[in-house]
């Protein structure tokens, strides 16, 4: 009699309609997934203001308690906004053969930074998340494949590290200038399907991001995302319209560390399901980076928080495999 075969679903949309209990590749071992408000409203800065002594003192305030900010004029209209959040929607609907038409992987293995992706396999004993993501390349616009993505506004990533190192007292086009031609964006989709354990699996496990900055469309209906501070978490709040935009590693290190860039997670839900989109800016993968010469001696401790493979960062950012960015500093 021929041995049966066990059909292992690969989605967490498969998944979801297989089993009643996640399998045990999802489960968090410890998951407290309790997090407090924060003690103190997150700035909301106005983009269009950023020169003026007000609106950066929130931007220095944001940056220096959470590392991330609320963002309002900045823009995207709300109807842009609407439609790439409905298009995700539509995308993520659809049945998972349709899906796998778009999938980056071959073997099991990815082979492209673009595409539909499912799967987070980096080693044997890694706990998955339970979310699926598609991402595309936004930036530099010649070599984007998504034709319809908003060129405007186009120096939304100047325009903020311009900002930031006006706070450090750094020339203004100081990280401007670090970076190479190479540096590139990536929108990430990402789909929260609804789960029976919330409390015992993540949307996203915890993790800071590769690159200089993030930005990110969360869902105004279902909450999920916290940010660690002094050890402890916090919801964050979603505010419509508002994009919330984090400090990536790259930048703390060219930073030194004087501005960090936080960890998060995504939590999941029993009942709702959750959308959200990071757009990643990043730098070239094969740059050195190291901190600002004049921020050595801007910390109290003249701490030089060392250099930088923005390789392993990126890689680790758009996998999700890493345990955080301080095993991968010098
Ligand atoms: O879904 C969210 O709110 C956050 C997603 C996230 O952290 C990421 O894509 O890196």
């Amino acid at each position: 009699m021929a041995a049966s075969v066990t059909v292992v679903p690969k989605t967490v949309q498969e998944v979801a309609a297989a089993v009643e209990e996640p399998p045990s590749r999802y489960l968090q071992p410890e998951l407290d997934r309790h997090a407090g408000e924060m003690p103190e409203p997150i700035p909301l800065v106005d983009l269009s203001r950023l020169t003026d002594a007000d609106e950066a003192d929130k931007l220095h305030t944001a940056l220096n308690t959470w590392g991330f900010f609320l963002a309002t004029n900045h823009g995207i209209e709300d109807s842009l906004m609407d439609a790439m959040m409905s298009a995700s929607r539509e995308f993520f609907r659809q049945p998972v053969e349709e899906k796998q038409k778009c999938i980056n992987m071959v073997e099991g293995r990815p082979f492209d930074v673009e595409g539909y992706v499912h799967d987070q396999l980096g080693t044997q004993d890694q706990i998955l998340d339970w979310n699926q993501q598609l991402r595309l390349r936004v930036e530099p616009q010649e070599e984007s494949n998504f034709a319809i993505w908003p060129s405007c506004p186009e120096s939304f990533r100047d325009l903020v590290l311009r900002s930031i190192a006006n706070l450090l007292e750094l020339d203004d086009d100081y990280f401007v200038d670090q970076i190479s031609e190479n540096a590139s964006g990536i929108a990430r989709f990402n789909y929260y399907h609804p789960c029976s354990r919330p409390d015992l699996v993540l949307g996203f496990k915890s993790h800071s991001d590769g690159g200089l900055l993030t930005i990110l469309f969360v869902d105004q209906d279902v909450g999920g995302l916290q940010v660690q501070k002094d050890g402890k978490w916090y919801n964050v709040p979603a505010k419509p319209y508002t994009l919330v935009i984090n400090l990536a590693d790259c930048l703390e290190i060219m930073n030194n560390g004087i501005f960090r860039s936080p960890i998060h997670r995504v939590v999941t839900n029993a009942e709702k399901e959750r959308f959200s989109l990071a757009i990643f800016y990043v730098v070239d993968g094969e740059t050195t980076l190291e901190p600002a010469p004049g921020l050595v001696w801007m910390r109290s401790d003249h701490q030089d928080i060392g250099k930088l493979r923005p390789r392993i960062l990126l890689m680790g950012s758009l996998n999700i495999s890493v345990k955080g960015r301080d095993s991968l500093r010098h």
